[in-house]
């Protein structure tokens, strides 16, 4: 029987993501995983991440939307990390994971640092120097997609890689309006606008500073943020093609 810590867990998830194997949930094996210690779990492995030479880039938001939350049977929105090892170059295929899913997403990258308590999506913009359209995959490492808010948080929110568009823009347009048309081999299986995201992704990175502060940390200039996903993330079979139109942030390819 394995005997559970945040060392422990964070290594178990890393070598599950690089060998691409799956598991089952860690709350089944360690019921005192709450999502306080599982964000200790995601601190470690970031820590054994950087270690191995990654740099840290940024944040990701998951579960930002409500429908999102409802089908993943997770009530709140969680926070992750992001290193350049997650970055897919363009052009790219994607590498070897266990089962990819590609959700579109509104992306900004700060122009200056952003610390909460009190962020209100207002005074979140106002740190935003560029937004651009972005697709992500993620790939949990747990099998079938099955977990709690504690098993994922611990799980870097299934990060695997993502894409940003080629088309940045400043902050200005109501991003609740900006829309998103999301194809699988040419074929349109979902949209969404940015309303899908808490409202407005402005809130989620508001959210993100504001749940950064309660862990003693801030969002630092030049970091990217992945607000969450504006559809429901779609399965990604060896050679599919999936494409993100937005209305004004251009189109973002990614190719199984
Ligand atoms: O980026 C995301 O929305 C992922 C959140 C974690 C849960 C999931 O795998 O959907
Ligand atoms: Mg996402």
């Amino acid at each position: 029987m394995t005997e559970w810590s945040i060392a422990e867990a964070a290594r178990v998830l890393l070598a599950a993501e690089d060998a691409g194997t799956s598991r089952g949930p860690l709350t089944a094996e360690w019921p005192g995983l709450d999502v306080r210690t599982a964000y200790a779990v995601q601190d470690e492995a970031l820590r054994l991440r950087l270690s191995r030479g990654e740099k840290l880039i940024g944040v990701k938001l998951g579960l930002t939307s409500k429908a999102k939350q409802e089908r993943m049977g997770v009530d709140r929105p969680v926070l992750a990390w992001l290193t350049d090892a997650m970055v897919l170059p363009s052009a790219d295929p994607l590498p070897p994971l266990i089962h990819p899913r590609a959700e579109p997403e509104i992306v900004f990258v700060l122009g200056s640092r952003l610390c909460g308590p009190g962020v209100t999506a207002a005074t979140a913009m106002e740190a935003v120097s560029r937004v651009y359209g972005g697709l992500e995959i993620i790939d949990s490492r747990y099998s079938d997609f099955r977990f709690s808010a504690a098993d994922t948080i611990a799980d870097n929110a299934s990060s695997s890689v993502f894409r940003v568009g080629p088309v940045g823009i400043a902050p200005g347009i109501d991003l609740s309006l900006e829309a998103c048309l999301l194809e699988v081999d040419g074929a349109v299986v979902d949209s969404a606008t940015g309303a899908a995201v808490l409202g407005n992704p402005g809130e989620a990175l508001a959210l993100a500073a504001n749940s950064m502060a309660d862990r003693g940390l801030a969002l630092e200039a030049g970091w990217i943020v992945l607000t969450g996903g504006m559809t429901d993330a779609v399965p990604v079979s060896p050679g599919a093609r999936v494409a993100a139109h937005f209305t004004n942030l251009g189109s973002v390819t990614v190719s199984g």
